[in-house]
């Protein structure tokens, strides 16, 4: 009970963000971008990442990160995955500075939430001995959940990471993050994966979705989260809850697409094309849902009050 009025309250206070029929935006989450080493899991998907929302932007997407954009339980400090990922920063500044990117913080990157002045942190600092520093997001904030409002009929998307779900990952996030930096990452360098994780414990990945759908199915209310790594895309007749996987996946990158006024899934990997030469490709995983159909399947098209 507690941890469905926890969703509530982020439902309730989440900023409300108008969108319509024209708007393109693209959800990923999960990068967990960390500092190169060995326990970096982003590292092996960088390229995929940077291709892709590269087309995001040239497209005129806007890009919401969902939560655990930033590994930073094993890394102390964001200066260290500015370092090693300085062109995805540079990219998200470019989205930043078209007012077409939204942070929200996931339980790896909570301290984005908790301490007010992250943002000071992220800077571009010329590489001379008296070089200026720059900040890569001014006035950026980050959210605990955001709340896509469509100004054509009555339809909220509630997004959130979803680890509020997760007690352990949550309200002991401190005692987890203490776990992860000095227990777990020393433990994944040799191979071995963190059980406390509902990204790689199938137990814990259920009953985080288990939460995530009862809530869903309480409010009528449709709901986009990450957290577990496992994607989800309603079929018609079940509960309006989306999942947008994660960009760690051994092979490809995954990501939620709004636009045109359809909602889909999508990967991205490596191809080959018929001479031998690898690419960066894009292939949908569901049919799209039409926003105005997801309005319907909420019944009296007005969400319960929560
Ligand atoms: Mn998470």
């Amino acid at each position: 009970m507690l941890i469905q009025k926890r969703i509530s309250q982020v439902f309730n206070e989440a900023t409300e963000v108008p969108f319509n029929d024209d708007s393109k935006i693209v959800i990923m989450s999960d990068c967990h971008r960390g500092d190169g080493s060995y326990a970096d899991n982003f590292a092996h998907n960088q390229n995929l990442f940077f291709a892709a929302l590269t087309q995001y932007y040239h497209h005129k997407y806007t890009y919401i990160e969902l939560g655990d954009g930033d590994e930073l339980w094993e890394n102390d400090k964001i200066s260290k995955v500015l370092e090693v990922y300085d062109n995805v920063f540079w990219l998200l500044s470019k989205f930043h500075h078209d007012s077409r990117l939204y942070m929200i913080y996931g339980n790896h990157d909570m301290v984005k939430g908790k301490n007010k002045s992250f943002a000071r942190q992220l800077v571009y600092c010329e590489d001379e001995p008296d070089g200026q520093c720059c900040s890569i997001f001014p006035c950026i904030e980050f959210h605990e959940g955001l709340v896509l409002r469509h100004s054509g009929y009555d339809l909220r998307l509630f997004l959130l990471h979803g680890h509020q779900a997760d007690f352990f990952n949550d309200r002991l996030w401190r005692v987890s993050c203490f776990l992860v930096r000095f227990l777990w990452k020393p433990l994944e360098l040799l191979g071995i994966n963190n059980p406390t994780s509902a990204a790689t414990n199938p137990k814990r990945k259920k009953s985080v979705e288990r939460k995530l759908i009862q809530w869903v199915e309480r409010h009528n209310q449709p709901l986009i989260a990450g957290h577990t790594h496992r994607v989800a895309f309603p079929k018609p007749g079940e509960p309006c809850y989306f999942n947008d996987g994660s960009c760690v996946h051994p092979r490809f990158i995954t990501a939620l697409e709004i636009a045109d006024g359809n909602i889909l899934l999508v990967k991205w990997s490596y191809k080959t094309k018929f001479d031998g030469t690898l690419y960066v490709g894009r292939d949908e995983l569901t049919d799209p849902i039409s926003l105005a159909g997801l309005c319907s399947k909420q019944g009296k098209n007005v969400p319960q009050a929560i």
